[in-house]
């Protein structure tokens, strides 16, 4: 008698000639929020979304984009998140920056209902926040996390270029369809793309651009669902590197660096560091076999020409 065998994972899709342009997630953090207390409003919406040249996810998003939005506030805000699920079937919330009973807050928010979900940003950091409707990693995989950082006591020092960037992969099904379950739940995940703000290659194809000699902070969310990181930006040190609430700083007394910061899943960092001269500075993660796969972006410091 023959055994059972789970579904088989899909094989990548050929790329469609015909699948419409990728749209540009602008990279740069937003300003945190004003006041002490927030009313964010936050639809679920399915949407299909070019994840790379020439492919198409139907995703499952928060405010219609994968990632969802940065929410930044100040540590101690109180934030109220309006969930209106618009979508067609059902899905949770999780947010990485509160404490609360599974049960009380992360529940079954059907097609059509509104859920608020409170919380009081009660440590610094950057967080994730996810679907958890099981399978939760179906949902996490067809794009239902984003970032939430919480700035620490007495805020982030100015800088001149903040960037937030969030880590993923996709497992393609068919053209159009969300990700295929099967090939996300591999014990030895292959990802078709592994991709900073939801699309491949975006920032290699659009350049960020910082100022040279100035300070950049990087905030970067590891949201997997399987895959670690190995953050790195090539042709520059880390001065400063928070990580989990384990902090590196500028002008410490060893005169210590750092060239990449390991996230697992659901980890994250901040990371500052300043371009020495005009020119490409590209960032990966150092794992690269993912680079190849979708997983680099450029910052470009000045014009972009070192030798001028
Ligand atoms: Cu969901």
């Amino acid at each position: 008698m023959a055994m059972p065998t789970a579904a088989p994972a899909a094989a990548a899709p050929k790329a469609d000639p015909n699948a419409p342009a990728y749209i540009l997630r602008d990279a740069t953090a937003p300003a945190v929020l004003t006041g002490t207390e927030h009313d964010i409003d936050l639809p679920i919406i399915e949407k299909d979304i070019t994840v790379a040249a020439g492919f198409v996810v139907h995703a499952w998003t928060f405010g219609g984009t994968v990632p969802g939005p940065v929410i930044r506030v100040h540590l101690g805000d109180i934030v109220h998140v309006h969930i209106t699920n618009q979508g067609s079937m059902s899905h949770t919330m999780d947010f990485h920056a509160s404490q609360t009973a599974m049960n009380h807050q992360m529940v079954e928010i059907k097609p059509g209902a509104t859920f608020t979900y409170t919380f009081t940003a009660a440590y610094a950091g950057v967080w994730m926040y996810h679907c958890g409707m099981a399978p939760a990693l179906l949902h996490i995989a067809n794009g239902m996390f984003g970032m939430v950082i919480v700035e620490p006591k007495g805020g982030l020092a100015k800088v001149d270029n903040e960037i937030a960037l969030v880590q993923s992969e996709w497992y393609l099904g068919a053209q159009g369809q969300p990700a295929d379950y099967a090939k996300a739940n591999q014990t030895a995940p292959a990802p078709d793309f592994v991709v900073f703000n939801g699309i491949a290659n975006q920032y290699k194809d659009n350049p960020i651009p910082v100022k040279t000699g100035g300070r950049t902070r990087i905030f970067v969310l590891n949201a997997g669902p399987n895959e670690d990181s190995s953050f790195h930006v090539v042709g520059t040190i880390f001065d400063t590197v928070i990580k989990e609430g384990i902090e590196l700083r500028r002008g410490n007394a060893g005169g210590w660096g750092s060239q990449a910061v390991d996230l697992a899943p659901a980890q994250s960092t901040i990371i500052e560091l300043t371009p020495t001269e005009d020119g490409m500075f590209p960032f990966v993660t150092h794992a690269f076999n993912f680079v190849t796969h979708g997983a680099i972006g450029i910052l470009m410091a000045g014009d972009g020409n070192p030798l001028n």
